[in-house]
């Protein structure tokens, strides 16, 4: 039994990358929706038949546990997919709540009422459907009072990343955090609620400058998972074998995932 991965594109390939450092005995089985990226310009109807099509995949290759590893589709298809469609012996967990909890300094599971936290003002960068879905402001509601949210839709980076076009993605990073410091001049810290950030990360740390603590998914994820793991062994069984499958050309998406993650990687196509 395997857990599987899930991400419109590549950029679940960030999270991939910390969970198989953190838990390098852990069988992966890692599912690209390259075919119908990007899924942020997308409507909720639209990315949750593409989200269940694609954990139904994960699920018939043997994965009995699931990580969106794409805040667009935890944003606008988790909630509804965990209240009606997500069989009672399968989990799909999403990559907010990790994030949240590390900003919060909560640990997981924990649901005492929301309390102050040392952070008050905090930038989001996220995808236009992440941002318009307020699903980010939604969880720290529940854990933090008195953080001021201030939300910037990155429009393009996503794409730019997709086709490879990082001089692009770099000059629209820069003009998302300046746009956004114009609201918000000051943040303590900055969430990276995008799986592709990271592959940018050093482009934001260099734009917000040493001052704001950036909190970024894929080592969190897999901190969390190591700890859900412990506590459910059963989940899991034993081989370290890592596969990936797309939607998109396995030719194409093998070629540019090897460029991002700077070694072999090799795609089939999603049956
Ligand atoms: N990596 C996805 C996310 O975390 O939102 C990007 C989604 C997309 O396809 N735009």
């Amino acid at each position: 039994m395997a857990v599987g991965i899930f991400d419109s594109g590549l950029g679940g390939l960030t999270v991939l990358e910390a969970v198989t450092k953190r838990l390098p005995e852990l069988p992966v089985v890692y599912f690209g929706d390259n075919a119908h990226t990007p899924y942020g310009v997308r409507d909720a109807d639209d990315i949750y038949d593409l989200t269940t099509a694609g954990v139904q995949c994960l699920f018939d290759q043997g994965c009995d546990l699931v990580i969106l590893a794409c805040n667009t589709a935890s944003a606008a298809a988790l909630r509804r997919m965990q209240e009606g469609w997500v069989p009672h012996d399968k989990r799909v967990l999403g990559v907010f709540v990790p994030l949240i909890e590390a900003l919060t300094e909560r640990k997981w599971g924990d649901n005492s009422p929301p309390r102050e936290v040392a952070v008050k003002h905090v930038a989001l960068f996220a995808t236009p459907t992440t941002v318009s879905s307020r699903a980010f402001q939604r969880e720290l509601a529940f854990r933090a009072i008195g953080v001021d949210v201030e939300a910037q839709p990155c429009a393009g980076v996503v794409d730019a990343i997709e086709m490879g076009d990082m001089i692009l993605a770099d000059a629209l990073v820069r003009s998302h955090v300046e746009s956004l410091q114009r609201r918000m001049p000051r943040p303590e810290a900055a969430i990276l609620g995008c799986t592709h950030y990271p592959l940018v990360e050093e482009v934001f740390r260099d734009a917000l400058g040493p001052d704001v603590a950036v909190y970024s998914q894929p080592n969190l994820v897999a901190e969390s998972l190591a700890d859900y793991l412990d506590r459910r062994p059963e989940m899991v069984g034993p081989g370290a074998e890592t596969r990936f499958l797309t939607t998109g050309d396995p030719k194409r998406v093998s070629s540019k995932a090897t460029q991002f993650l700077r070694r072999q990687i090799d795609f089939t196509a999603a049956g």
